[in-house]
């Protein structure tokens, strides 16, 4: 599934483009599954979880907003179904170096226009490795892939991803929360000059693969359209200590048999 050239990217540049991974049909599906998902948020008066899925909710301006959704498959069996397809196992497999992988995250992102969802400047190692023995680099070369479905197409204005280029081999920066939770793109104070960052333009069932080390973030949706991802994350096994929420969450599966 991959090049020499894609691996090498991932690993120095930070991220690959896999152009149109997924169809039409089966982005109409992954939308109809998010659906449901706004429609079971609609009845929460708080975060929590609801039929397998952990929903993390807010409110602006009195409206509800949905964060995330923390294991999405746990409620939808067919974005559980793509979180096990080999587009992105076989991937993940290959990248990790082991022939059997941690499924750890099946997230849904919304940002609904105007909804303020903001997912400031961070590395994903901040979310895996939460000290006391939580996490365990076992390959030596970060033991998490994150793959990010682009369920809407990706514009300038709609909130795209922002990667830092070659910040995949700088290792954790022990980025602080503040700079997760921050809306200020162009925040000074940051270990790295956030002014490099280069913006993605996706279109609908487009994937991007990047490592636990890739500083990326994305701010405000401002256009008029929704720009929905859908997240799965791998973990090489055993570098995982932590529980995650979601029925099922955390299952193995078997890609290759060697
Ligand atoms: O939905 C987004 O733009 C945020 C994605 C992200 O930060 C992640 O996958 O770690």
């Amino acid at each position: 599934m991959l090049t020499s050239k894609d691996k090498e990217t991932f690993f120095t540049r930070g991220w690959i483009v896999k152009p149109q991974l997924f169809d039409a049909e089966e982005i109409q599906q992954i939308r109809a599954c998010f659906e449901g998902l706004e429609s079971q948020a609609t009845g929460m008066e708080e975060t929590g979880l609801n039929a397998g899925s952990y929903f993390v909710l807010g409110t602006k301006n009195g409206e509800q907003i949905i964060k995330r959704v923390v294991w999405a498959g746990g409620s939808q069996p067919f974005l559980l179904s793509i979180g096990a397809d080999p587009r992105l196992t076989e991937i993940a497999s290959e990248l990790l170096d082991t022939p059997i992988i941690e499924q750890l995250l099946s997230q849904a992102h919304f940002k609904r226009p105007g909804d303020g969802v903001t997912f400031g400047w961070h590395q994903d190692i901040q979310h895996r490795d939460k000290g006391q023995g939580t996490w365990r680099d076992i390959n030596g070369q970060g033991s998490f892939v994150q793959t990010l479905i682009a369920v809407d197409d990706m514009t300038p204005n709609s909130g795209p991803l922002k990667f830092i280029p070659n910040s995949a081999s700088w290792g954790n920066l022990m980025l602080k929360d503040s700079d997760y939770e921050s809306a200020n793109e162009h925040d000074s104070t940051l270990p790295f000059d956030p002014t490099t960052a280069v913006t993605i333009e996706a279109k609908a069932g487009d994937t991007l693969f990047f490592g636990p080390y890739t500083v990326h973030a994305s701010f405000e949706n401002t256009s008029e359209s929704y720009r929905r991802v859908f997240i799965n994350g791998y973990a090489y096994p055993g570098a995982n200590n932590r529980v995650y929420p979601g029925e099922g969450a955390c299952r193995k599966l078997t890609v290759r048999h060697v």
